[in-house]
Order: C-alpha cells, then sequence, then structure tokens
C-alpha cells in the first residue's frame, strides 16, 4: 500500500490511485462487541471482511496503459492519522452508504492535497448532489458507459463535473475484464466475480444494484469463465463469491453457469431468490458445480409480514407458503441455504422473532443471516418512511449498515427492535444452535448418498 515512487513518468502518465472503503460495519459498539463474541457470526465477517472491491478493478479493467494506477484498501480512515494512502494526480473512491462520510472526509483531504478526486458507485449515485460538494468529478450510474470518457476528458484538460450513465444501458457481452492481477492476492480468502446485474423484482427496500440500472441483464458464460480463469492464474484453487442481486433469475443462464463450473475446481457461493427450487436440472447442476452455498433473502416465514415487500407481483408473499418445501429440496442436493430474514417489516410485531427462530429449527437452514430493516437513501422505503415521519435521523447514513435501526418500526419501539435482534442473534448464532443444523444437514446428505448408491446397484 501507499505510494511507490520510483517510476519515471512521462509527461502523459497520470498516476490513478483506487481507492477501496473496505471493511463491515455496525454504528451500534455495544452490539459489535456483542456480535463479535458469536461464533458464527464472527465466522462469516471473517469471511466477508476481506473481499475487495469489484467495482473499482472493473474500472482498472478499463483504464489505458497510459495511466499508472495502484489498488489501496482504507479499511478504517482513522488509521490513517494525518497522512494519505499514497499520492496519486487523481483518485477514484468507491461508495456504499455507511461509509459515505469516511469516504467524504478522504475525498476532502485528497483535494486539499491538489488531488483531483472522482467519486461513484451506488452511495453517489442514490445522492449526486450531496457528493458532488466532495469531490471534482462525479459517475452517476454504471461506469462502463461512461469511464474512458471521462479518463480522456481528464487528460485533455476538459473533465465536467458531472457524468451521467443512467440513460444508457450497459450490454454485458461487451464487460470489461477486472484487474484481478492489480490484488495482493495473499490478503483474500475469496475473490467477486459478477454474473448478472439487475433483478426481475422491485423490492422496496433494495439498495443494490437495481438503483445503478432497473435493467436485468446477464453476462454471457464464456465472459465469467474467463474472468474465473484470470483469477485460477494468480489462484489456483479460489473461493469465489458472486457479486450478483439474483444469479438464477434467468434459469437457463443459470444451469449454463452451472455447468460450466463442474470440474474447475472452485468453490462458490451466491445470492438468488427461492426459485432455484423448482428447477430439478439446476439443482443437479448446482451440486455438481462446487457451489457450496447459496443465499436466499427469505425476509420472513410470515405471510402477512412480505405483503407489499415486492412491489411489482407481490412476489415474496406468493411464496412463502413454498419456503419449507424448498428449502428442502434444494439442500438435498447436497447445496447448503442461507437463510436471510428482515426483521423490523412493517407488518410485523414483537411475535416475528421468536417466528424466525422456529422456522430455522424447523427447516434446518444451514446458515442464517438475520438483518434489521433498513431504508438506504435514494429506495422508494426511504421516500416513504421519510413522508412518514419515520426516519430517525434523515441524513444519518452511517446507520445504513443493515446491523443499526435508521427508522421508526410501525409496531413495536426501537429498543424492542433492537432487543428483539439481539437477542435472536444470540439464539440463531449459538454454538449448539449451528452445531445441530450442520450435523442434521450431513446427516440427510449421507441418507441421500446411499439411497443413490442402492438405486445406481439396483438399475
Ligand atoms: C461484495 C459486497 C460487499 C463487500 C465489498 C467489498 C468492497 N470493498 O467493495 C463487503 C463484504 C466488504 C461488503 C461490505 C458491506 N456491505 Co456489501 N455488498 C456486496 C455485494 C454482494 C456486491 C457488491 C459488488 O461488488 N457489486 C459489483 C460491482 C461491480 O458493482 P459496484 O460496486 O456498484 O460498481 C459499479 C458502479 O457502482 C461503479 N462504481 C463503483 N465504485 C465506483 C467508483 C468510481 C470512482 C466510479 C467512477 C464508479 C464506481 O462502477 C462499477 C461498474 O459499473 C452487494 C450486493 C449486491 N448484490 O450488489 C452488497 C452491498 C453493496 N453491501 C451493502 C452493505 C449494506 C454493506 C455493509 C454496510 C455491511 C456491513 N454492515 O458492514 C458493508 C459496507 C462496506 C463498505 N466498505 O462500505 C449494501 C449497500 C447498499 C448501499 N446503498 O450502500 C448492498 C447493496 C447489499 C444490500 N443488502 O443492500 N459488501
Amino acid at each position: 500500500m501507499g505510494c511507490c515512487g520510483f517510476n519515471i513518468l512521462t509527461e502523459n502518465t497520470m498516476k490513478l490511485g483506487l481507492i477501496a472503503m473496505s471493511g463491515v460495519r455496525c454504528y451500534n459498539k455495544e452490539l459489535m462487541d456483542y456480535g463479535l463474541t458469536l461464533p458464527g457470526f464472527v465466522e462469516r465477517s471473517k469471511v466477508i471482511a476481506s473481499l475487495p472491491s469489484l467495482g473499482l478493478l472493473t474500472l482498472a479493467g478499463m483504464t489505458p496503459d497510459d495511466f499508472e494506477m495502484e489498488y489501496v484498501e482504507v479499511p478504517d480512515p482513522d488509521s490513517l492519522g494525518e497522512g494519505l494512502p499514497g499520492e496519486f494526480d487523481v483518485v477514484a473512491i468507491s461508495s456504499f452508504t455507511s461509509m459515505i462520510k469516511d469516504a467524504y472526509a478522504l475525498a476532502d483531504r485528497y483535494r486539499a492535497a491538489g488531488t483531483t478526486v472522482i467519486l461513484g458507485g451506488l452511495h453517489v449515485t442514490l445522492m449526486p448532489d450531496e457528493a458532488a460538494q466532495h469531490a471534482d468529478i462525479i459517475l452517476i450510474g454504471e461506469a462502463e458507459p461512461l469511464w474512458r470518457n471521462i479518463l480522456e476528458d481528464l487528460q485533455q484538460g476538459k473533465a465536467k463535473p458531472r457524468y451521467d450513465a443512467r440513460g444508457t444501458t450497459f450490454d454485458f457481452a461487451h464487460s470489461p475484464m477486472p484487474r484481478f492481477d492489480l490484488l495482493d492476492i495473499s490478503q483474500y480468502n475469496r475473490l467477486t466475480v459478477q454474473t448478472q446485474r439487475g433483478c426481475p423484482f422491485d423490492c422496496e427496500f433494495c439498495a443494490a444494484s437495481i438503483r445503478l440500472n432497473p435493467k436485468f441483464r446477464t453476462k454471457p458464460v464464456d465472459r465469467v469463465m474467463a474472468e474465473i480463469h484470470a483469477i485460477k492464474d494468480i489462484w489456483a484453487h479460489p473461493f469465489i463469491e458472486f457479486a450478483d442481486d439474483n444469479t438464477f433469475a434467468n434459469k437457463r443462464h443459470g444451469r449454463e453457469l452451472a455447468e460450466a463450473l463442474e470440474g474447475e475446481g472452485v468453490r462458490w457461493f451466491t445470492e438468488t431468490d427461492i426459485s432455484v427450487a423448482d428447477d430439478p436440472e439446476l439443482l443437479k447442476a448446482l451440486s455438481r458445480s462446487g457451489c457450496a452455498q447459496i443465499l436466499i433473502g427469505l425476509e420472513s416465514p410470515q405471510l402477512s409480514a412480505l405483503s407489499g415487500v415486492e412491489q411489482k407481483t407481490n412476489w415474496k408473499q406468493n411464496q412463502v407458503e413454498h419456503y419449507k418445501d424448498a428449502i428442502r429440496r434444494i439442500q438435498d442436493h447436497g447445496v447448503t441455504v442461507n437463510g436471510c430474514f428482515v426483521l423490523g417489516l412493517d407488518n410485523t410485531d414483537t411475535s416475528s422473532f421468536d417466528a424466525i427462530y422456529e422456522f430455522v429449527d424447523e427447516t434446518g437452514l444451514y446458515e442464517v443471516q438475520v438483518t434489521l430493516m433498513t431504508a438506504f437513501p435514494g429506495t422508494p422505503l426511504y421516500q416513504r418512511l421519510l413522508k412518514e415521519g419515520r426516519i430517525l435521523q434523515d441524513g444519518a447514513w452511517e446507520l445504513c449498515t443493515l446491523f443499526d435501526v435508521n427508522f421508526q418500526p410501525k409496531n413495536m419501539s426501537v429498543q424492542e427492535l433492537e432487543k428483539g435482534f439481539r437477542e435472536l442473534v444470540g439464539r440463531i448464532y449459538d454454538e449448539d444452535f449451528i452445531d445441530r443444523r450442520r450435523r442434521r444437514f450431513l446427516k440427510r446428505r449421507n441418507e441421500i448418498r446411499q439411497e443413490e448408491a442402492v438405486s445406481t446397484k439396483a438399475s
């Protein structure tokens, strides 16, 4: 990390710093400390905390050779003291909401030191006017259509303060190869690859890539595999996390992807929706593909809680009665499910905590993630809660961690929600409970393998 200053720069060479605001966050220190004592929670935090910024590596993949580049991670700007993480002519800083104030503070320091600052990413797209106060240049939306134009304009000294890619839908058939080679690979225990962007559904609270561009697109499988092969050049048997919104929303693409992964010696993890259980061919392909786990946003096991969450066709609520059967079918294929639940949905009350625990126990979900409903800026949820006077503090982006409460719940107090969350997390991440679910999964897997062996012999 830091500046590596001995290169001879030609007149046109610009030194570009790609600055990733990395790490995981929880504003409530008490909860963070408590979480860190829970074995299951620590396990997942350790795994994910070291992911690099795929957004910035993607920018790097589109950057011409006459830029000298360095990728730098800043987990905690306080750790920098008075200094800056490297000396650059221009820096590109990534933005998720929870760390945006740190990103702005760093941007302000770079600008004071004479460095040109470009801000882009999710939060900048959601709050462009706010971001523009801390940057020389902002990019709204996806970077692919406009990144090269920004760099060209910079080189010619005619860069504009604002570039807006929202009118353009980028075609993944032309996706750039992220520059995984810029990473010090020894620092990571998984790397991300994106296989699609957007989602056919439109959940009120969603703050992921549908806010960059609502169109659902898949990346051609040969391009995904080219990225995986580039990773394998620097890491023989990698663990890949697909940085997707909903990997298997398009079943044909999903089957093709799973089949292509078979025999690659790659273990992988992704996020998708429960309909994966409805495609027996896909499930079989998944079980052969090295898939370690799929994460599914179940949100709640209670029918009433899901009313209106998905805004187009109420899709989430329509699925809930199939949840148990679907989880069983997926896990019976040897693919573990990480079931995600959201606490504090409008149509829930304090009974929802026990309902989730009982559902987890009954279904034997291998892994569970519990987070709080969070109103991210720029989402329909934020607009609605603001209108209803239920945002606790407008602009408190540091609370957008999924672990902190930033709104007034409808049917309980903030304290009841915080207490219910803490207690449920304690019960879900209890070592014995985790152990019991894992043993149940393994026992079932062995039974199925034996049944399969018997039927193969018989035929
Ligand atoms: C991988 C991931 C992580 C990694 C991130 C590693 C990293 N340093 O980037 C880890 C595990 C560390 C992580 C942590 C957190 N995450 Co996270 N994470 C994701 C995930 C699964 C994929 C993100 C991704 O890689 N997308 C692919 C890339 C290519 O897209 P992108 O980053 O948007 O980049 C594109 C554009 O935005 C743009 N761009 C991006 N940066 C820049 C910069 C410049 C200068 C320019 C010009 C353009 C540009 O160019 C790219 C190509 O078009 C998403 C969920 C999802 N499905 O998207 C959640 C998600 C991004 N995470 C989320 C959250 C809440 C968190 C945490 C707060 C959780 C916590 N409590 O700690 C932290 C915050 C981390 C932080 N440092 O700020 C939310 C963020 C919502 C928001 N509006 O902020 C998401 C959307 C999930 C959700 N439930 O809603 N996360």
